[in-house]
């Protein structure tokens, strides 16, 4: 489909209240711009200035934060583009998941996480052509800054291609390809530095590799479909591909091309694709990057390099970005949206019944401060869900506080769950600590040199279930009173 035929088949759609259907990044941008939450921004630097306006409309948008084109970026050629912020809106959100697109908050969470519960993965399907063999850069040509790539935040240690990106290995002995969004700096034309945390399965698959003593295969997809993305930040299950998560997701397989050095999978609709290898012994120095924690936490450290044998990139190709920092950010509502419904399912999975509502607060980056909603049924109830919350795969890595809430509070409104906390909670007797869980050098609280492992304070803020009954009434009108007193007094009201 042409963007125009595209445009056109979406407001026939949402016209017809369905959502509309895309197959690639372009026509999903088409979509976009009709529901009026693209904006395209000509003649930008990629030193500093893309991520500060990424950074920016975060922090300042009225409403839902758009998407940004970035076209004509100062010293490259009309065409060759980047996009930031391309899940921030509950909207762009629902387009990607198949989801009718007027939910919001709690709403699109719960709906998501009704769809994981039927969810089933899709095997990816190998095609031989797609546009994304448009240009074969090998040899002489590899030029990983061909590409308007950021300098993102002031203090980082170099331009990142790998933000918004797909990070694609495979098990060495189990078989299974993997993807995550994993950092990647540019070290020079035709090598870059990858960061991938411990636990991660990226870093589990590298590790196979090296401790055999042979270089770990790579590909890094670096613009694609933004329900990618959403797979690839977020924790799904170990032994599950993401490609076929994604494609059931969509309902379809995803199609991808093999590469030509590595054989790995890559998406067939993608923009950018980098193929190579990592050696055990060959490292680099990577980062300082201002991180999600809103901290430049994980500083520099040696990191293995990624020699670069092959680039793949449509014409006019769009460079998918991410800017860390400081919440919100350009993606923290994706994280917390996404994270919300991953660790809703997998604390039901984990046997926890009643669960009400789940909020990765953004200003935890969706990790460090996140709130479970409850109907309490049995004794131990409250303590079985928090704990669970914080140890499921989507909850554990790098988690601080988790707080669990009774189902009269809203999780998604911190006034309610600030309120139930300094009301219900008695510090003694409702915050358990555990030690030694799953952090990583991100994280702004553990001296360097001491990283790894953090502690976390899990905090019930229901009403002690033995007292439930007998717990001081809410001092708050019954809604009868309420609506009757409103009616008579609507004007001094509304104002
Ligand atoms: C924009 C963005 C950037 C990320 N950068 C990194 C990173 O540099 N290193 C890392 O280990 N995880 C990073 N993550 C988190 C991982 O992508 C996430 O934990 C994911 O579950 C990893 O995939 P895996 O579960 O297959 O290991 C990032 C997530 C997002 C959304
Ligand atoms: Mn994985």
């Amino acid at each position: 489909m042409t963007a125009l035929e595209a445009r056109k088949f979406a407001e026939e759609e949402i016209k017809a209240g369905r959502t509309p259907s895309y197959t690639d990044l372009r026509e999903w941008l088409a979509i976009v711009e009709s529901l009026g939450e693209l904006k395209k921004v000509d003649g930008v630097d990629w030193n500093l200035e893309m991520g500060t306006l990424a950074e920016l409309l975060a922090h300042e948008s009225k409403g839902s934060v758009p998407a940004v084109l970035f076209d004509n970026v100062k010293g490259y050629p009309k065409g060759y583009r980047t996009l930031f912020a391309q899940n921030a809106s509950f909207k762009r959100m629902a387009l990607n998941l198949g989801l009718p697109l007027d939910l919001n908050g709690l709403e699109l969470v719960k709906a998501f996480r009704k769809k994981l519960a039927e969810h089933k993965p899709i095997p990816h399907k190998v095609v031989k052509k797609g546009p994304i063999l448009e240009n074969v850069l090998k040899g002489g040509d590899i030029d990983l800054l061909k590409f308007p790539v950021p300098f993102m935040h002031e203090l980082d240690g170099g331009r990142f291609i790998g933000t918004a990106c797909l990070v694609i290995t495979r098990d060495p002995d189990e078989g299974w390809v993997n993807f995550g969004a994993y950092r990647g700096m540019v070290h020079d034309k035709g090598s870059m530095g990858l960061y991938i945390s411990p636990g991660k399965h990226g870093s589990i698959q590298r590790r196979k590799w090296f401790e055999k003593g042979k270089p770990c295969p790579v590909i890094i997809c670096v613009g694609q479909d933004p329900v990618l993305f959403m797979a690839s930040g977020n924790e799904i299950d170990y032994g599950v591909s993401e490609f076929d998560y994604a494609g059931g997701l969509k309902g379809a397989p995803i199609e991808v091309c093999e590469g030509e050095v590595t054989g790995l999978p890559f998406p067939a609709h993608a923009e950018i694709v980098i193929e190579g290898f990592m050696k055990p012994d060959d490292v680099k120095t990577e980062g300082p990057f201002g991180e999600w924690t809103g901290y430049y936490a994980s500083s520099s450290r040696p990191e293995p390099v990624l020699r670069v044998e092959r680039i793949y990139h449509r014409n006019e190709p769009i460079l998918c970005c991410a800017r860390p920092g400081r919440p919100p950010s350009d993606y923290s509502i994706a994280k917390c949206m996404v994270k919300s419904a991953l660790i809703w399912e997998q604390v039901e999975k984990a046997g926890v019944p009643d669960v009400k509502g789940v909020w990765c607060h953004e200003a935890g980056g969706g990790r460090l401060l996140n709130i479970i909603s409850i109907k309490q049924r049995y004794p131990g109830h409250a303590r079985q869900a928090m704990l669970a919350a914080s140890q499921v795969h989507a909850g554990a890595y790098l988690g601080r506080y988790v707080i669990v809430v009774d189902d009269d509070i809203d999780p998604t409104n911190t006034f309610d769950v600030l309120w139930a906390l300094s009301t219900r909670s008695d510090p003694v007797e409702s915050i358990e600590i555990l030690r030694r869980c799953w952090s990583g050098p991100l994280d702004p609280r553990i001296q360097p040199g001491k990283k790894g492992f953090n502690s976390r304070a899990v905090i019930d803020a229901c009403r002690p279930f033995e007292w439930m009954k007998d717990f001081p009434p809410v001092a708050e009108s019954t809604p009868e009173l309420k609506e009757k007193v409103r009616a008579k007094w609507k004007k001094l009201i509304e104002g």
